[in-house]
């Protein structure tokens, strides 16, 4: 007869897209725990999920909700995994019934840059030649990039960093717009040309953060990543989100952020631009910190007034006839 004193290793289940990208930033959080956590027991679950799988179809025909985001959820949903790593850009703004965002972690620079072919290496956006070819398949790049650069030309990009570089790089595009969080996560912000000023585009909700996912009221788990938040990227990433909510956008229309916090107050700026770049309806709240989403909401009021919805009704009636 032998009896321990010692409580059993509990191990914790980690789902994890297996993009390159995904996998670098699971084992960022999984060793995070690790640290934290030496008692438990962390183990790394990937999964496929319908974004990795259909690559020539641009992303905003797909259509959006939780395109890289659903198999994950149904794993925890299944009991199968505990918690799930995302990008926070990537995670729907509404999440199914029995899941909850227990952490933001800490945001890296959230601005896209532009990376050139080498015959550029000279050029910014402002000095390319008329003509020009800009890989992206973000509606939200295009639309401010085109605004603010009417004479490039914008094609669509799929696939992920490396087949992007690669294409970029046997001359298919002169230039392709990536977020920086990602190419820097991935050892490759020597690729990085150009960051891109929030005058000239402004970026995606949630970009350069992590946010991870778990059972709504799985206290436990809760307890465990919420040792990773950010509490100021948390507050910044509750008012985009809110923002984007109400504006009722997917991750795949045209809407762009830029939030600052100081001295407890917090600063967001949101647009909606039509795809053609022609019309932007930007404004900027400010207000106490701990407000966050009541800032987000009210800024979606703010443009709804100054005609972001008529933008929006032409956009979603647009890629539904999948023009
Ligand atoms: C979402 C968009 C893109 C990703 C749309 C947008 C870019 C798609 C493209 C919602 N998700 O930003 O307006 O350009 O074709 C994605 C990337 C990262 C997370 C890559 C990137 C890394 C940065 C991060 C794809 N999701 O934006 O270059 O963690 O914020």
């Amino acid at each position: 007869m032998s009896s321990t004193t010692s409580a059993p290793t509990r191990t914790i289940r980690i789902g994890s897209r297996k993009s390159q990208l995904a996998l670098v930033q699971t084992y960022w959080v999984q060793e995070q725990l690790k640290q934290r956590f030496p008692h438990c027991n962390f183990e790394v679950h990937t999964m496929s999920t319908q974004g990795d799988k259909i690559l020539d179809v641009p992303l905003a025909k797909i259509g959006d909700k939780g395109l890289f985001t659903k198999e994950l959820e149904v794993g925890m949903l299944n009991n199968e995994t505990d918690l799930a790593v995302h990008s926070l850009k990537d995670l729907p703004t509404n999440l199914p019934a029995g899941l909850m965002l227990g952490c933001v972690s800490e945001r890296e620079n959230p601005a896209d840059a532009l990376v050139v072919h080498e015959k550029h290496q000279d050029k910014q956006l402002e000095t390319l030649p008329k003509g020009a070819i800009i890989g992206t398949s973000s509606l939200r790049r295009l639309a401010q990039l085109r605004h603010h650069f009417p004479d490039l030309e914008f094609k669509d990009i799929r696939g992920n960093l490396n087949t992007r570089l690669a294409k970029l790089d046997e001359g298919e595009y002169d230039g392709i717009i990536l977020a920086v969080a990602g190419l820097q996560r991935l050892g490759m912000g020597d690729r990085i040309h150009q960051i891109i000023a929030p005058e000239i585009s402004l970026h995606a909700v949630g970009q350069g953060a992590l946010g991870i996912e778990c059972r709504a009221g799985d206290e436990e788990i809760l307890a465990l990543i919420k040792a990773l938040e950010h509490t100021e990227t948390a507050l910044r990433c509750h008012a985009e989100r809110a923002f984007l909510r109400e504006l009722e956008g997917g991750c795949q229309v045209p809407i762009g952020v830029n939030t600052k916090i100081e001295g407890g107050q917090l600063t967001l700026t949101g647009l909606v631009a039509s795809l053609d770049g022609q019309r932007l309806v930007k404004d900027t709240v400010t207000g106490a910190a701990d407000t966050a989403e009541t800032l987000g909401i009210k800024l979606a009021h703010c443009l709804r007034t100054k005609g972001a919805n008529e933008i929006l009704e032409e956009i979603f009636a647009q890629i539904q006839r999948g023009s």
